[in-house]
């Protein structure tokens, strides 16, 4: 059986190794969320930094729950390879890591205090904030932030240990860690921020005063392609470095990262790893998320409907893609002219790394959390479409294959909100309004001025009709040509 990784000794020549001393370098980083995208993205660019600059700016990675990748790094000294896909494929071992933490809150609680750690850095994934992004607040009726509040002393979830941490270190005098949400969500920084004051407010409003004056949350947008690790990942791994390696993960070759330069405790030289520092990150932001993912999304529900596997797949089909580049320009219409984006530019990389033919990246994974993904990939630009006076038509339509697919599941979507979609589906059977107004109506999902507009529901309902009736390729054909 081939030995696993646990050391940079005796890699092939051809693998990439860290540019750095390991042990030379202390930590500075606690990151909540080990998925691969963290992974992929963040470990990378921190690796590259390191090896640039130096500095104590390693990471410890800790998983909230589970807890096979904490067990998989550490049996690997923090090791883990990234395999970059492009057809001529290439290894990069990630020295950045040291110990991982995975299901153990106190622990992560206990490194949080540590006053060695300026940056908590979070990959959590949209729904594990507790947020209420219409309210700006911390949403008491998530589970997390209902157990938090109620017993604050052993947070389990993210915004009672970020404020639990923050507490004890202000009474121990310890300076504040940064706080960097790096997950998919609009303003991501502000929006951790309005959680965290909501949640600490709750428990004591001095506290809440003094994280409003003392911390940064800088804003950040993340963006790379990494489809979930596959056992073909580990076995293209294990051929590449001979060593067997649980942690690896696979990502495509682009990697972007835009932040906010507002770090009070000090950061890493991500500028060496190609990390972009702007004052102001929200047109970057809203161009990857309306233009990326909301387009990503439109391809994962019109590919679960047309039982395309993967992204690439869409790129080979002529009549999706001429779908999707109609989405980005529809996108593309809601961004700030003023910014200096060139969203033209812009779209025709996205369809070119789409179309990756070495990038597995399956529409079912895309597919999942659409409640909470869709606001701001979907229900946001069309809302400001909608209040400029322009053509929302692309998004009912996007919006009709959504709803088109959640008429044909049987069992709930995997979705936090998959129950309550399930039984609306049940409930609204062949009603194609009802089924509109109800998922339209859902709280947080689309802006209430969108979701009582006369047009967008009645273009939405139609559409839907047309796919239920006469069948998703139907349709598009007919919409292309209308
Ligand atoms: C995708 C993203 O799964 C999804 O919802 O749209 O993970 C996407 O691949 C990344 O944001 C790319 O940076």
């Amino acid at each position: 059986m081939t030995a696993r990784l646990t050391s940079l000794d005796g890699l092939p020549p051809e693998v990439a190794l860290p540019g750095y001393d390991r042990a030379a370098h202390g930590f500075g980083i606690l990151h909540l969320g080990l998925g691969a995208f963290h992974r992929a993205h963040q470990a990378v660019h921190t690796d590259d930094a390191l090896a640039a600059e130096g500095g104590d700016w390693r990471i410890i990675g800790a998983n909230l729950r589970s807890r096979d990748i904490p067990e998989a790094m550490n049996a690997q000294n923090g090791l883990f390879t990234v395999l970059e896909r492009s057809g001529t494929d290439r290894a990069l071992i990630i020295g950045a890591h040291g110990p991982a933490i995975g299901g153990d809150a106190a622990a992560i609680l206990r490194t949080a205090c540590d006053p060695k750690i300026r940056i908590l850095s979070l990959t959590v994934s949209e729904k594990a904030y507790g947020i209420d992004r219409a309210a700006m607040d911390a949403d008491p009726t998530h589970p997390a932030v209902a157990t938090d509040l109620a017993r604050p002393q052993e947070p389990q979830g993210v915004l009672g240990i970020i404020t639990a941490a923050l507490a004890a270190r202000r009474k121990a005098g310890v300076a504040p860690f940064t706080v960097l949400s790096c997950d998919n969500l609009p303003d991501n920084g502000p929006l951790l921020r309005a959680g965290v004051l909501g949640f600490a407010r709750r428990l004591d409003t001095d506290l809440g005063a003094w994280i409003a004056d003392h911390v940064a949350f800088p804003a950040t947008m993340v963006d790379r392609i990494t489809p979930a690790t596959t056992k073909r990942t580990l076995a293209d791994v294990e051929t590449m470095t001979l060593c067997r390696d649980l942690a690896a993960v696979e990502t495509e070759p682009f990697s972007q990262w835009v932040i906010e330069d507002r770090f009070p405790q000090g950061r890493p030289a991500w500028e060496a790893g190609a990390a972009l520092f702007v004052s102001d990150v929200r047109p970057h932001e809203a161009m990857k998320l309306r233009m990326l993912n909301g387009s990503h999304s439109l391809i994962a529900y019109a590919g679960q409907m047309l039982d395309l596997l993967h992204v690439r797949d869409a790129m080979a089909d002529a009549p999706l893609v001429a779908l999707i580049r109609r989405h980005m320009q529809a996108a593309a219409a809601t961004l700030p002219k003023e910014a200096g984006l060139d969203p033209d530019t812009y779209a025709e990389a996205l369809l070119a790394r789409f179309a990756n033919p070495a990038i597995a990246h399956q529409t079912r994974q895309i597919a999942m959390d659409g409640t909470e993904k869709l606001p701001q990939r979907w229900f946001a630009p069309a809302a400001d479409l909608l209040r400029a006076g322009g053509d929302t038509g692309p998004y009912a339509f996007a919006t009709a294959i959504w709803l088109a697919w959640l008429a044909s599941v049987t069992q709930p979507p995997d979705d936090p909100r998959g129950a309550l979609l399930l039984d609306l589906v049940r409930k609204a059977g062949a009603d194609d309004e009802a089924l509109t107004r109800s998922i339209l109506a859902l709280p947080g999902l689309a802006p209430p001025d969108l979701a009582a507009n006369a047009g967008f529901v009645s273009a939405v309902q139609e559409n839907l009709a047309h796919i239920r009736r006469d069948g998703l390729r139907a349709a598009i054909t007919t919409e292309l040509n209308s």
